[in-house]
């Protein structure tokens, strides 16, 4: 049994004697008959390893001859000439599997014999067959109230019952990670030693993304990120236009795709060779919080307890460092490390960037397992146009503030924190002139393995002088 039949199999015990519905990627149009590079939806890929748009898997596991139906498109020889290879209905058997495939076309017709008799259709709303499968599941109303038929009465979305087998890695599917990781850390060596004052961000990117490509990587697994100087402070700033500048940190994050499995990897360092001495200082609390988070990863550590060591940590290095009004306690129950720190420590990581998975599993953070990977990447962004801040002095609960911005949304909930606020009182806190326009952000990947939590990428150096010894060669 290959992977994918494999995948099929462990999602088959969710379905039951339901039908799954799990359509491919879209292509999108960029204009008149061009689009974007296509790259297939992972969870489709996930379970038909099929490339192509235009597609839909129905899994029936309690058919007795159509287990496997792949809708895919024909075989078609002037559309080859224009767009490319098909692997058609008969490739879609001989190749991928399926015990039976139809011309995408057909879909409305073989779908409803799958339906009929059927109760529970999985099937993520929001997708783009809803007018198909809703329409469909309409239209068979008839057979249930006048003639007794079973017909679908419970749509379930499938993501969740995937999102569990996605986040635990096989080692195969970890080996390819390894292959993203390794070659992404060759393209961010290769940056390094090209970054240099005066070189544009995208001239950067490309000495990069040629070596991603070079040593096996068909495409990014996300935009990459070149931010040089104040950029660095823009979470996912990929304009990447800017000159570099003399004196300027580079932020590089990017990575290589392999074998549908995406690295992600954060450096920062000095365009010019070495870190000034407010560069440095900001680094090293960066580091230091990045390095306790990646030492407490561990089976039975949670999500949770990453985050709260980096948060403490990098909490502590911005007090000494002046940046922070008050003391530790202050520091993290009023959230000032926000100003700096916004964003979380890590997530999954697997064939998405952003992978699959919940963090947490009803009221209690998600515990590391073995076949699990995510990234530890705390930062510390310093607004270059802020010279003071102002910091108010209200303890509160992010996550319940979260949880309401989603409740409520967001504009509704941000005037009932300004209101909260309205009345506290409040800390004006001079930023240090030298650390303004600092924006600094470390990035690892880590795999939950049978001999314990492994840095993927830490062949790529990270302690500064090795970044600037990396950087000077
Ligand atoms: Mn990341």
């Amino acid at each position: 049994m290959d992977q994918f039949a494999h995948r099929r199999a462990q999602l088959a015990e969710t379905i039951g004697d339901g039908v799954a519905i799990i359509p491919a990627g879209r292509e999108a149009t960029r204009n008149d008959d061009v689009h974007y590079e296509f790259r297939q939806d992972s969870n489709f890929y996930f379970l038909t390893g099929f490339t192509e748009p235009d597609a839909v898997a129905v899994l029936h596991p309690s058919h007795p001859t159509e287990p496997y139906t792949l809708f895919v498109r024909p075989r078609d020889r002037e559309m080859e000439i224009w767009n490319g290879y098909r692997a058609g209905t008969e490739g879609a058997v001989t190749t991928f599997g399926a015990d039976q495939a139809y011309p995408i076309n057909d879909l409305s017709d073989k779908l409803k014999d799958h339906l009929i008799g059927t109760e529970t259709v999985f099937y993520r709303i929001g997708g783009p067959l809803d007018s198909t499968v809703l329409g469909m599941i309409q239209g068979l109303e008839p057979l249930a109230t006048r003639y007794g038929k079973t017909i679908p009465t419970r749509i379930v979305d499938p993501a969740p019952a995937l999102a569990e087998l996605r986040l635990r890695k096989s080692d195969a599917e970890l080996e390819h990670l390894r292959r993203a990781c390794d070659v992404s850390v060759l393209g961010h060596q290769a940056a390094m030693r090209f970054a240099t004052p005066g070189a544009l961000e995208y001239q950067v990117q490309s000495a990069m993304e040629s070596v991603f490509r070079q040593e096996g990587s068909p495409r990014n697994g996300y935009p990459s990120i070149v931010a040089s100087g104040p950029n660095a402070t823009i979470l996912h700033y990929t304009e990447n236009r800017r000159q570099i500048q003399d004196g300027d940190l580079v932020l590089i994050d990017a990575a290589a795709e392999c074998g549908y499995f995406s690295s992600d990897i954060t450096r920062t360092f000095p365009a010019n060779g070495t870190f000034t001495a407010p560069q440095r200082a900001v680094y090293e609390v960066v580091l230091a919080a990045q390095r306790a988070s990646i030492a407490r990863a561990a089976v039975g550590t949670t999500h949770r307890d990453m985050h709260e060591t980096a948060k403490q940590v990098l909490t502590e290095g911005l007090i000494d460092l002046g940046l922070l009004p008050n003391g530790i306690e202050e520091s993290l129950s009023m959230h000032h490390y926000r100003e700096y720190f916004m964003h979380g420590t890590g997530h999954w990581l697997g064939m998405d960037v952003h992978d699959a998975g919940s963090v947490q599993v009803g009221d209690d953070s998600r515990v590391l397992e073995v076949g699990m990977s995510f990234t530890v990447e705390p930062g510390i962004y310093i607004d270059p146009d802020r010279e003071t801040v102002d910091f108010a002095l209200v303890e509160y609960d992010l996550d319940a503030r979260y949880e309401r911005r989603y409740r409520m949304g967001r504009d509704a909930a941000l005037k009932l924190e300004a209101e909260e606020n309205k009345d506290a009182r409040s800390i004006t806190h001079e930023i240090p002139a030298e650390f303004r326009g600092i924006g600094i952000r470390i990035e690892d990947d880590i795999a939950m393995t049978h001999s314990g939590a492994v840095n993927l990428t830490g062949a790529l150096a990270v302690d500064p002088d090795d970044v600037e010894a990396l950087c000077q060669s």
